[in-house]
């Protein structure tokens, strides 16, 4: 059957090359709403026709959110480097405090960042921690304390579930009263870093000593037990195989349909300066785009999905819009982890230049919160 037959919406040049592509079964599950199994994805991955796999994506964004592209205004803060774990891919981190360029900040510098952020309008603050052995439990909930009481209406999206297990084996907690303690102290959502790729070979070479797959997946079912909307990541482009990637994808989609918990799916272009893997080729641009537009083809669960920009280049994720993301992240201000690992982008994106990089795509662009409620009307 063609998909002519079966579906308009897709012009006929992208049902020319997804026919041409040998993907007219896979089109019609898409267009059907059908789930894709484990060999779609190898085969979407196997073609070099990377317009038909966007096209198929592109379908399944404009679906969801017709033209509607979100960006919100963040603030990063790394309130230590100082991480016991030792990730081959990781050139933030330093493993003992002393170590040159260790830094440890004292709350009154953490909170100093967000004094300064009194006239920017900036809504959510971002905090991703090293694993430092040297701090109490109380640095943590002081911290987002500190950060409530001079700024009530800031979103805190903070602490990965590699620091939420690393916490509850430290302070001899279980995970459910690590969460609540810092939900308590302040915290509102959990971001998706520390997935790295779950897949037991490939985590063993690239971060044997953090939680494992299964615990990463445990803290965010906790999480949204306790009714706490978390995201996802991806950390690719290292040693990964491509079948690992699809199978990171699909324990998401798992924990997805068991608890609705994840807004948003993130996967990272993996940087290598300043660390271990430095010999390694970084990602082509074509396997960005295609590893953004199968992410959103197999994550049919998820409602989002987004392009990091200080990772993937302000260039690759505007195209990304047209390759199933519909999210661009935000302004970022002091992003380290992949300056650190030599990512060239900027320090940060004011609102009006992410507005126009979402206008010159042709798209919409939406302001939301962390929880992604509309926060303004987004023009120039
Ligand atoms: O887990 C570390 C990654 C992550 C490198 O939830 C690297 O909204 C590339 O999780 N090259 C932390 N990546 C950042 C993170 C994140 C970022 C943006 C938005 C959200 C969100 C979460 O950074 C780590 C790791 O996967 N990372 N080193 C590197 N050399």
């Amino acid at each position: 059957m063609s998909l002519a037959t079966i579906e308009p919406a897709l012009p006929a040049i992208a049902m020319r090359a997804i026919e041409r592509a040998g993907l007219t079964d896979i089109a019609h599950k898409v267009l059907q709403g059908e789930r894709l199994t484990m060999a779609d994805g190898q085969r979407l991955y196997q073609t070099a026709d990377l317009a038909a796999v966007g096209a198929l994506a592109n379908f399944v964004r404009e679906k969801r959110h017709g033209d509607l592209t979100y960006f919100n205004r963040n603030q990063h803060i790394n309130a230590t480097n100082v991480c016991e774990a030792t990730c081959i891919f990781c050139s933030f981190s330093r493993l003992k405090t002393g170590d040159p360029n260790a830094y440890t900040m004292t709350l009154k510098q953490a909170v100093h960042r967000i004094e300064q952020l009194r006239d920017s309008f900036v809504t959510e603050v971002h905090i991703v921690n090293g694993l430092n052995p040297d701090l109490p439990f109380s640095y943590y909930t002081d911290l987002l304390r500190a950060i409530k009481t001079e700024r009530p209406d800031l979103h805190i999206k903070g602490f990965t579930a590699v620091e939420i297990f690393y916490y509850s084996g430290k302070y001899g907690m279980t995970y459910e009263e690590v969460l609540v303690a810092l939900m308590d102290a302040g915290l509102d959502s959990l971001p998706g870093g520390g997935a790295e790729i779950f897949h037991p070979r490939a985590r063993r070479k690239l971060c044997h000593d953090k939680v494992d797959a299964d615990g990463w997946i445990e803290i965010h079912r906790v999480a949204h037990g306790l009714g706490m909307r978390t995201n996802a990541t991806m950390l690719f482009g290292s040693i990964e195989t491509i079948d690992e990637r699809l199978d990171h994808m699909l324990r998401l989609r798992s924990l997805q349909d068991e608890t609705g918990g994840f807004q948003t799916f993130i996967p990272l272009k993996f940087h290598a300066d300043n660390n271990a893997l430095r010999n390694l080729r970084e990602a082509t641009g074509f396997d960005c785009l295609r590893t953004l537009a199968i992410s959103r083809l197999m994550l049919d669960n998820f409602p989002h999905i987004k392009a990091y920009w200080p990772m993937l280049g302000v260039d690759l994720a505007q195209m990304s819009l047209s390759f199933g993301v519909n999210d661009l992240d935000g302004t970022v201000r002091e992003e380290r982890i992949y300056h650190m690992a030599g990512a060239d982008t900027p320090q940060g994106l004011t609102r009006p230049q992410l507005i126009a990089l979402i206008e010159r795509s042709g798209r919409i662009p939406v302001e939301r919160d962390t929880l992604y409620h509309v926060a303004a009307e987004a023009s120039q």
